[in-house]
């Protein structure tokens, strides 16, 4: 008997398979007679089920839903994210609250409480609140300034323009002296608090961004991911801090503030600050400040996000920006909230 072969290809996924058969059977009549034989040839050959995943580097943090159903078989669920360092963990989608990038490290957003008006043309390089004002270093050449401000209104109460060769930085107020430092200048500056005399200068090394203190050193930034320690009196350095998160460290460190035990930072270029603890260097969480700015606040040109000062008395956290239209007093949220 002449036989022939009646060709059945399944093609999925650019791969084919061929199944030979007898000429003496026609495919409609083998299907007719033997069914659970074609229906169990398709299930284990074809190549969707062979590539549902039956795990994802992660043990116990993937379930890959029913694998019964192979052409609509679900994307993986993750169940567990949090324990799977390579699975980003999106808990709310309206961004405010990831670890994408940060590993465990958790992420708050933030609630504003109140709006205060800010002076358009202060290129906000440092801020420091105390006795009910608003004290503040900006930058920028033959702009520089070092500024006693009424925070409720934005008026400048008190106003000292540094030389023109400057470009201010950070300022803090340690006991009864302002300190304010310039950016490339590798020149720091120390004024009566009162009467924003110039008691002194002093030298450091580096470029100047960021400075706060802790009531016994004071804690200095460079643009890099070290936190410099200055003694107070003698601006000698007596230690450093490497600050680090999961991904390694964390530069571009820029105006600080000491607040309850650890130090915030502003990342220059973002809209997040990183809470560091001084012990460890680690940033222990983030804030994301996404959005403070609404677009009628930047129908004018403002520049980042820079400026963080704290009440300790009524616990109040301020936030600005280098030419920003606002002031605002600000809560931080815990993720999920
Ligand atoms: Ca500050």
């Amino acid at each position: 008997m002449e036989t022939r072969k009646a060709v059945m290809k399944v093609k999925e996924d650019d791969l084919t398979w061929k199944i030979n058969i007898p000429s003496s059977f026609g495919f409609k009549k083998l299907v007719s007679r033997f069914p659970l034989v074609i229906i169990t040839l398709l299930a284990v050959f074809s190549p969707s089920c062979s590539t549902v995943p039956e795990s994802i580097d992660s043990p116990g943090s993937v379930d890959p839903g029913p694998s019964s159903s192979c052409s609509t078989a679900p994307e993986p669920v993750i169940t567990h994210a949090s324990t799977c360092s390579t699975i980003p963990e999106v808990i709310d989608t309206t961004g405010s609250v990831n670890s994408t990038d940060s590993g465990v490290i958790p992420v708050y957003t933030y609630k504003v409480i109140n709006t205060y008006p800010h002076d358009r043309n202060a290129f906000t390089q440092g801020l420091f609140f105390e006795n009910g004002f608003m004290y503040e270093g900006t930058g920028l050449n033959k702009r520089s300034t070092l500024r006693k401000v009424e925070f409720e209104t934005g008026n400048v109460v008190q106003l000292y323009e540094m030389p023109e060769q400057y470009f201010g930085e950070g300022i803090t107020i340690y006991e009864d002296r302002i300190i304010q430092l310039t950016w490339q200048a590798r020149e720091g500056f120390v004024y009566d608090k009162e009467s924003f005399e110039l008691l002194r200068n002093f030298d450091y090394p580096t470029e100047g961004w960021g400075i706060t203190h802790d009531g016994e050193q004071l804690i200095m930034s460079d643009g890099t991911a070290i936190l410099y320690l200055l003694d107070p009196e003698t601006f000698i350095e007596t230690g450093r801090i490497q600050v680090s998160d999961a991904d390694g460290p964390v530069s571009r460190l820029n105006e600080l503030e000491y607040i309850n035990g650890e130090i915030y930072a502003n990342i220059w270029q973002s809209e997040r600050i990183a809470r560091i603890s001084p012990n460890t260097g680690e940033v222990v969480g983030w804030i994301d400040l996404q959005g403070l700015l609404s677009p009628e606040d930047k129908a004018e040109k403002v520049d980042v996000l820079n400026g963080i000062a704290y009440d300790e008395v009524g616990e109040r956290l301020f936030v600005t920006g280098k030419l920003w239209p606002k002031l605002f007093e600000i809560v931080i949220v815990a993720s999920g909230k």
